[in-house]
């Protein structure tokens, strides 16, 4: 059929890809090589072998292990930069890219080094590829609320560089309230909001991310299907879901595409997007996602590939006049 040519070249958007898990292993054992750092594996495949996952948990291991080699400006250009080659073979046409500050600040690398790196690829993906580009700022979760607001003020010289925050790392036992207090101060600063929330953790979470971070958009939120009331809630509300199928999938938040929820959540009305979370670790980028659930739901057509993409451009935090553009 025509549905993987229209799937593939649809223009869309990609609003949740964290960068750091975009780093392919032939570009961790380069960046290992190029800068002296030691990897606990002895070759690209001894790593990937390594990639099996049983949960959240198991899987930011190694993934904090990967990132260990960004040290220089130009590493995370680098990073960034192959992304964006990615993101343009997709038909990506706006891509919004969560960065963890603090998994690098820890390491000694500047706070400044990170932002200028990617901040420079998102202006190159601008130029030379008509991709626009953003960067949101996350705060790990299972460290401290003082811990953010520490980092958010390192930041601040670079406030231009990023249009929003976000949550993410360690769902649970790290519920959104903890952050509530710093979250205020970046609505006060003009920041977008969102968060990671009912991936591994209960809907209450999803209610606390809404209710007490004032988030503009919920990460992952499968976990919403076993709440009859907060579905009505973000259906009428149209809070977009940014939902990773082959993310959920690897970390076993679901058993397999055909028992994932989001034919349901798109059913009930809630505005779904289709995202690749670390494509680098999870077998996929986004059109490789949207390949993998289509095959998985046969009766799908053009018609919820449109709205898919509809809803990723739409939740996006483009300017207005850039939307109409595009829907
Ligand atoms: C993440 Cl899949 C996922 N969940 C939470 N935090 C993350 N950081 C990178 N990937
Ligand atoms: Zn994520």
């Amino acid at each position: 059929s025509a549905l993987p040519g229209l799937l593939a070249r649809m223009p869309k958007a990609e609003l949740h890809i964290h960068i750091e898990g975009s780093l392919e292993p032939e570009l961790i054992f380069a960046l290992a090589r190029r800068n002296g750092v030691a990897l606990p594996y002895a070759s690209v495949e001894a790593l990937r072998a390594a990639y099996a996952f049983t949960d959240l948990q198991t899987f930011l291991d190694i993934y904090y292990a990967g990132a260990s080699v960004l040290l220089h400006e130009q590493d995370f250009y680098d990073m960034a930069w192959a992304y964006f080659e990615k993101a343009a073979r997709d038909h990506i046409v706006h891509a919004e890219l969560f960065f963890d500050p603090q998994t690098h600040t820890a390491r000694g690398v500047p706070i400044g080094t990170v932002i200028e790196g990617l901040s420079r690829a998102c202006a190159a993906a601008r130029t030379h590829l008509g991709i626009s580009a953003e960067l949101i700022l996350c705060f790990l979760r299972h460290l401290s609320e003082a811990e953010a607001f520490a980092t958010l003020e390192e930041a601040l010289p670079w406030r231009a560089h990023f249009i929003g925050v976000g949550l993410d790392s360690s769902e649970r036992g790290h519920p959104p309230g903890k952050f509530t207090r710093v979250f205020v101060r970046c609505a006060e600063l003009g920041l977008h909001r969102v968060a990671h929330a009912g991936e591994e953790g209960p809907p209450t979470y999803i209610e606390e991310a809404l209710d007490l971070l004032r988030v503009a958009r919920i990460d992952h939120g499968v976990r919403a299907i076993e709440s009859p009331a907060l579905m009505q809630r973000l259906a009428a509300e149209r809070v977009p879901l940014t939902v990773c199928p082959l993310s959920n999938v690897k970390l076993c938040v679901v058993p397999d595409l055909a028992a994932h929820p989001l034919p349901q959540l798109l059913a009930a009305g809630l505005a779904v997007t289709i995202n690749s979370d670390d494509p680098a670790y999870f077998g996929g980028y986004l059109n490789d996602n949207l390949l993998a659930l289509f095959s998985a739901q046969p009766q799908w057509g053009a018609s919820e590939a449109y709205t898919l993409a509809r809803n990723s451009l739409e939740a996006s935090f483009a300017p207005a006049q850039e939307k109409a553009a595009w829907v």
